[in-house]
């Protein structure tokens, strides 16, 4: 569906009015009863947040129905399910995309007009729902609106957090952290469904004691996981698929047991602490810390998904009958979001073996066939290994499972590969030491019949030497398949001018079929298109201008050029080499002072992981990098530094379609994928990048040529270990010398001295696995290509056409096609 083939607003209200309530006639009243009678006040005194919560529940009712039906026809139709299980779905905010994708534009222009309603400042009311960390639950939120757009009938679990992830702000440049409270005030997207409630059992009890979550053995428990559904509403408003989040409570038995026996206040203690653990989301992207809530949450989120598509399963056998689960992998496909869902292997053996009463060799077929696995992290820091002790106390039946797979695993290893111990050792599920541990990347790739990267790079370096004795033991089971992200959110929603002036020049289908961008190929070098494509670049620079400057009081100018890196912040990431990129170019300015340079402001953003240390050093240091700069009467006007706080969905969609460069510097062979890589190059903003991830296919989409490529590769990286000498590159590089020998002067940091002591470890005396100095060099004279293409603004411009219309593969439409078709052998099921 596109705007142009739906006709006027009524016809649409009409569709979603589908019964068997219409909405002729009340199209009006929808809102001003929700402002009314929800929270039963006067209309005329209320603020901004009733009015956001009054038109989200307005859009809710309109598209209620419609949702009803998608289910309905589910049920009728019975096609094949597709199950995404991920411990976070970073989603950000819900309205202005509701709105877009149920193609209520026009009705709500009019609504606002007619009720004096400031349609931006309401938008501004909703907080974001910051259920993840980064790209990888960024990654599974743009794959539900695309499964919803192409009608597949999917599902998203995932954990009910109260507290996503924190608020970030900024004390003297050091990073503060804040609890993101973001249910405080009813969100009205969510639909509790407590008769839909499971039961899950756990081996142990738990108590949360001195604000840790501790586990008392030997007293068995259960806990009631409570859906709340959110609608996952497909482009055109055809299919509502669901978003389904769990939220941990005591089970009813509970309290009335307590309650007879007369200890009224431990029953009540006791429920809070079975509700403790959805509380809050982990912080962190890059190590497996290795807390004992996070393993209960992913063994609740696993349990509960399960016990509920389980259950789905079975009420589409015929009544009476006994339920043939020789069907479950024709009608149920699992993808596991990372490793952190993967007891989803030893949780569906339970249930076939103890609940459904099946035989080992029937029961790993089945669950093989049923499960497929996602890879996003090389990072031996985060593959995840969970204490054998642990499982011991809280799920003694999945570690009997996991023991057997493992044996059966073994036994084959040695058949195919007689006396090569070596290898036996490395593909157990279990790691040896104090205390042993299940390695649960084995487990995925084991029990599952699929196992993907999420980049071409990523995925031949997950298969040739990340697990590459798995690999050769089950090479059939290993593919790619490259990211994607949502070109409704990332290109229609948030960036109205580009969105328009693409529309104007090949309609519109490109919103649903993000290939056809290649049309605009042969108007890269048209003056007109040109002229259009650097206003629409201008209008959101100065509509991002507008907001920081109104939100944040931080003025920045609009005729400068804007160089991004907005990310989390890792060592890998290396926003430690954007920093030394512009000590370069402040040294070069200092040094003289006539130099020509085209203004420039970079603008960082990230969060840091709380516990990871340097990272929040990084943070400080670039925040007195922007101070220094802003305080030298030399450079200020030239150059510019800004680190924006609260880096989040939100923030993105206002930064990206402003920006003009888009860093993505990360090690060669670190960076699984990224996806923030293609929003900007959708976006029209041309990469400064190292041979990494997806940036690497992206370079051959555009053409190297309309690239700014620089750097090892992965293999030189992985071949470093003899050679690489960051002391080598301070000795024989003047400009990294000077760079370093600033850093380490105190000369941004002058009266708090030795706060940068650690860059010096990363930098130069650690050693450094990242190899920041290895690559500055090319980065410098990457970005002496791109400062003289810029001051060419139509070469400039011809680059960001082709890369515009060379960004249709990165849409997450073409991703889930591929795990579609080459998965999951799901088809679309349309809703009439
Ligand atoms: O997943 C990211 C990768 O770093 C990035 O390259 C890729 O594009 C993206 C989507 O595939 N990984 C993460 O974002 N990882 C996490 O957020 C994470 C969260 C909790 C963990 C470990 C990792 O325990």
């Amino acid at each position: 569906a596109t705007a142009s083939n739906v006709s006027g607003s009524t016809d649409l209200l009409q569709r979603y009015g589908c019964g068997p309530i219409h909405f002729t006639g009340t199209r009006d009243a929808l809102y001003e009863r929700h402002l009314m009678f929800d929270h039963v006040v006067d209309p005329t005194s209320v603020g901004p947040r009733e009015r956001y919560e009054a038109v989200a529940r307005s859009v809710r009712d309109v598209l209620s129905q419609r949702w009803l039906r998608t289910e309905q026809t589910y049920e009728r139709e019975n096609p094949k399910r597709v199950y995404y299980l991920s411990l976070e779905f970073l989603i950000g905010r819900s309205l202005a995309n509701n709105v877009m994708n149920l193609l209520l534009d026009p009705v709500v222009a009019r609504v606002a007009d007619e009720k004096g309603i400031d349609w931006l400042a309401l938008l501004d009311e909703e907080p974001d729902a910051g259920l993840g960390n980064g790209g990888l639950g960024r990654l599974a939120a743009c794959f539900i609106d695309s499964m919803a757009t192409m009608q597949i009938p999917a599902m998203g679990y995932g954990l009910r957090y109260e507290y996503g992830i924190f608020r970030q702000s900024l004390r003297d440049g050091w990073q503060q952290e804040q609890p993101d409270n973001w249910l405080r005030r009813p969100d009205p997207w969510e639909v509790a469904r407590p008769q839909e409630s499971v039961e899950i059992r756990l081996g142990c009890s738990f108590e949360v004691r001195n604000g840790t979550f501790a586990a008392v053995p030997g007293r068995p428990s259960s806990l009631l996981g409570v859906p709340y559904d959110r609608p996952v509403i497909g482009y055109g408003g055809r299919t509502i698929n669901t978003l389904r989040l769990w939220a941990a409570a005591a089970p009813h038995a509970l309290d009335f047991q307590a309650f007879s026996a007369g200890d009224f206040v431990s029953a009540l203690a006791e429920r809070l602490s079975a509700e403790s653990l959805t509380r809050v989301l982990y912080p962190d992207d890059s190590t497996s810390m290795g807390q004992g809530l996070r393993f209960v949450q992913e063994y609740f989120l696993v349990a509960c998904s399960l016990a509920d598509l389980v259950r789905r399963f079975r009420r589409t056998n015929p009544v009476g009958s006994p339920t043939d689960w020789r069907a479950l992998p024709d009608k149920v496909a699992v993808q596991l979001n990372d490793t952190h869902p993967s007891l989803t292997v030893s949780e569906l053996m339970r249930i076939l073996l103890d609940d459904a009463g099946l035989g080992w060799e029937e029961a790993w077929d089945l669950t093989r066939r049923t499960l497929a696995y996602t890879n996003h992290t090389l990072l031996p820091e985060a593959l995840e290994k969970w204490p054998l002790p642990w499982f011991e106390l809280l799920l003694p039946r999945h570690l009997e499972i996991i023991l057997e797979i493992n044996r059966r695993l073994l036994d084959e290893a040695r058949t195919r590969f007689p006396g090569d111990e070596g290898r036996i050792e490395r593909v157990s599920l279990i790691e040896e030491g104090g205390p042993r541990k299940i390695r649960m990347a084995n487990l995925a790739i084991v029990g599952s019949h699929s196992t993907n990267g999420v980049a071409a790079i990523h995925s031949d370096l997950l298969r040739t030497v990340t697990v590459q004795d798995l690999a050769e033991l089950y090479p059939e089971r290993f593919s790619n398949k490259t990211n994607g992200v949502t070109p409704r959110r990332w290109l229609r929603l948030a960036n109205p001018a580009l969105s328009r002036c693409i529309t104007d020049a090949i309609g519109d289908g490109w919103i649903t079929d993000l290939s056809q961008l290649a049309k605009l190929t042969p108007l890269a070098d048209d003056g007109a298109f040109q002229d259009a494509v650097r206003e629409a670049k201008r209008a959101m620079k100065h509509r991002f201008v507008a907001w920081l400057a109104s939100t944040n009081g931080i003025a920045v100018d609009p005729d400068t050029i804007f160089d991004c890196q907005i990310k989390r912040i890792h060592e890998y990431k290396r926003q430690l080499l954007n920093a030394l990129r512009i000590v370069v170019l402040y040294n070069r300015m200092r040094q003289n002072p006539d130099l020509d340079m085209v203004p420039r402001t970079f603008f960082f953003a990230g969060k840091a992981a709380p516990a990871y240390r340097l990272a929040k050093v990084i943070i400080k240091f670039l925040n007195n990098l922007a101070a220094a700069i802003d305080d030298d009467p030399v450079v200020r006007g030239r150059l510019r530094v800004v680190f924006l706080p609260e880096y989040g969905v939100s923030l993105a969609e206002k930064l990206i379609p402003a920006s003009d460069v888009s860093n993505q510097i990360s090690t060669a062979g670190y960076e699984a994928s990224g996806t923030s890589n293609m929003k900007f190059m959708m976006n029209g903003a041309l990469t400064i990048g190292t041979h990494d991830g997806a940036t690497i296919e992206m370079a051959q989409a555009a053409g190297e040529e309309n690239f700014f490529l620089f750097g090892l590769t992965a293999d030189q990286v992985s071949g470093s270990a003899g050679w690489y000498s960051p002391f080598w590159h301070h000795h024989n590089e003047p400009e990294t010398r000077a760079a370093l020998d600033l850093i380490f002067s105190d000369h941004f940091n002058r009266n708090e001295p030795g706060i940068f002591e650690p860059l010096r470890d990363a930098l130069l005396t650690g050693g450094d696995r990242f190899m920041h100095l290895a690559d500055l060099t090319a980065y410098l004279e990457a970005d002496r290509r791109l400062l003289a293409s810029y001051a060419a603004p139509q070469d400039w411009t011809r680059k960001v056409i082709m890369n515009i219309a060379n960004s249709g593969r990165f849409s997450s439409d073409r991703t889930i096609a591929e795990y579609a078709a080459e998965i999951w052998d799901a088809k679309p099921c349309p809703v009439p």
